[in-house]
């Protein structure tokens, strides 16, 4: 007998619970995308900065560095999402003083982090590095032109809180990185309980982190309990959850996917 209760929430987190797992190192300095950037010096080879940056989905970016003034002439730039290495700007910046690389986010609205270090042994100096991407916002609503314009035929067309065929509303199509036209596309478990075990399997998108979460209590609202962390790769591969505790008791899930 199943007495498993199944429910979904695709939700947007504001930020990681105290004591998760986190992405990337807390430490890393935010860059705005569209400003002049930020301006760093290797005094060793040795160093390592940490900068990130909030992607949205489908739109390209470029991360640019300039004026470097290295000894030696080696840096490598790099985008992380939780550990994996998703681009690599130049591992020889030739010329020198200047370098860029080509990225799309193929995945949801979520932090990537960057990474500037030496290459090779006695690279020192100062660099400045820059996130640029087409994300003009017309009308204010926190989704970018180009989002709305793929999506919905023009820059001040969807409207946020409106649902849509993929069965969630704009905001979280936009944030999940998903297709709000496409049911298939949108983020949905699917289950598969038993006497023994309880399966949770639902659509993912390339470099994303998903919480499952689970209660007793859907009355109160709260009481939810962290179970899990999942990472997808570049494919996007499928998380799969399975609970073996939850079994001959009334258990409520839900699916919460991480932005920071
Ligand atoms: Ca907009």
């Amino acid at each position: 007998m199943k007495r498993t209760l199944i429910i979904l929430y695709a939700l947007m987190a504001g930020c990681l619970h105290a004591g998760e797992p986190g992405s990337s190192p807390s430490s890393a300095g935010l860059i705005p995308t569209g400003t002049n950037g930020v301006t760093g010096t290797l005094v060793r080879d040795t160093d390592t900065h940490w900068y990130r940056f909030l992607a949205a989905p489908t739109l390209v970016y470029t991360v640019r560095v300039d004026n470097v003034t290295l000894w030696d002439h080696d840096l490598a730039l790099r985008i992380f999402a939780d550990g994996e290495n998703v681009a690599l700007a130049s591992s020889a910046i030739h010329p020198l003083e200047s370098s860029a690389m080509v990225w799309t986010n193929t995945g949801g609205l979520r932090y990537y982090y960057l990474n500037v270090s030496a290459f090779l042994q006695f690279t020192t100096g100062t660099y400045s590095v820059a996130v640029s991407a087409n994300d003009t916002d017309t009308d204010g609503d926190g989704i970018p032109d180009a989002w709305e314009t793929l999506y919905f035929g023009g820059p001040t067309n969807a409207v946020v809180t409106a649902t849509n065929a993929s069965g969630m509303s704009t905001w979280d199509s936009f944030v999940t990185g998903t297709d709000p036209h496409d049911p298939d596309s949108a983020l949905r478990v699917r289950v598969d309980a038993n006497q023994q075990t309880t399966e949770l399997r639902w659509n993912a998108v390339p470099h994303a982190a998903y919480h499952v979460e689970s209660t007793t209590n859907l009355v109160s609202g709260d009481g939810w309990v962290f179970r899990g962390r999942f990472v997808t790769g570049a494919q996007a591969d499928e998380p799969l959850y399975i609970d073996l505790t939850g079994t001959h008791r009334l258990q409520y899930y839900r699916i919460v996917y991480e932005v920071d």
